[in-house]
C-alpha cells in the first residue's frame, strides 16, 4: 500500500472503554417522578452497562474538553475549526459537517422552563443525535425494548450518539448546567416527532434493527 492509501486507510477513532461510560440505571416509573431533574432511580438500584447501551444502538466517546476551548454560544460553529485532532477524526470518520453549541442555563437560553419541558417530552428524530458535553452535565433518558426508561447521566468530555428512531427525553440534572456540542451531517435539522410514531420510518428502522426479539422477561 502507498503512504498515501495508508494513511486514508487509517482506523476510526475507537470507542471508550466500557469503564469509561456513563453511569447508567433503570428509571422509577414516571407517576412517580416528582421532579425530572432528581436521579429517579428504581429502589433497590438497577444498573444498566455499557453493553446494555451499545445493545440500544448508543455510540460513546471519552474527549479531551479540559485542552481544547469553545464559546458560549456559536451558531454555527464550523467543524472545519476543530482544533482538537480527536473530534476532527470524529468528524470525517462519521461525516459529521455542522456543528453548533448551546448553553442551556437559566441565564445564558431564553424561555429556559418552557425549554426544558419540551427537551423533557418522549421524541424521535430522523437522524442520530450527535452531543459532545463541553460543560456541565445532564440526563438522556432512552427507551430500553421493554419500553422502559434507561436514564444516563452525561457529562464534561462525553461524545454520545442516540440512533435515528430511538425514543428519547431530555433534562438538565439538578445543577440547571450543561453545554454542548450538536453535530450533523448535512443541515441541521432538530425537529422532534413527538411518541406515537410507530410508523414513522425512522421508528420503524429502528425496531427491526434493535428491538424486534430483544424483549425479555419482566
Ligand atoms: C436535545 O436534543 O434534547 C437537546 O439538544 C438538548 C440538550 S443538549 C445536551
Ligand atoms: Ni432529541
Amino acid at each position: 500500500m502507498s503512504e498515501e492509501a495508508n494513511k486514508k486507510a487509517k482506523t476510526a477513532l475507537p470507542q471508550a472503554p466500557d469503564e469509561e461510560w456513563p453511569e447508567a440505571w433503570m428509571m422509577c416509573d414516571d407517576d412517580k417522578i416528582e421532579d425530572q431533574k432528581k436521579e429517579n432511580r428504581q429502589d433497590p438500584n438497577a444498573k444498566i452497562t455499557a453493553a446494555d447501551m451499545r445493545k440500544l444502538g448508543i455510540s460513546f466517546w471519552k474527549m479531551d474538553a479540559d485542552t481544547f476551548t469553545y464559546p458560549v454560544k456559536a451558531v454555527p460553529w464550523d467543524p472545519k475549526d476543530a482544533v482538537d485532532p480527536r473530534l476532527s477524526q470524529l468528524r470525517d470518520d462519521r461525516g459529521y459537517s455542522y456543528a453548533d453549541i448551546i448553553t442551556i442555563h437559566p441565564d445564558h437560553l431564553p424561555g429556559f422552563d418552557a425549554k426544558i419541558k419540551a427537551f423533557f417530552e418522549e421524541h424521535i428524530h430522523d437522524a442520530e443525535e450527535i452531543r459532545y458535553i463541553l460543560d456541565g452535565s445532564g440526563y438522556f433518558d432512552v427507551r430500553d425494548p421493554n419500553d422502559k426508561w434507561v436514564r444516563v447521566h452525561i457529562k464534561k468530555g462525553d461524545l454520545m450518539t442516540l440512533p435515528e428512531g430511538i425514543y428519547h427525553r431530555f433534562t438538565c440534572d439538578e445543577t440547571d448546567y450543561i453545554k454542548a456540542m450538536r453535530l450533523f451531517k448535512g443541515q441541521p435539522v432538530w425537529t422532534p416527532f413527538n411518541r406515537p410514531q410507530e410508523e414513522h420510518p425512522s421508528r420503524k428502522a429502528y425496531v427491526t434493527e434493535f428491538m424486534e426479539e430483544k424483549k425479555t422477561d419482566e
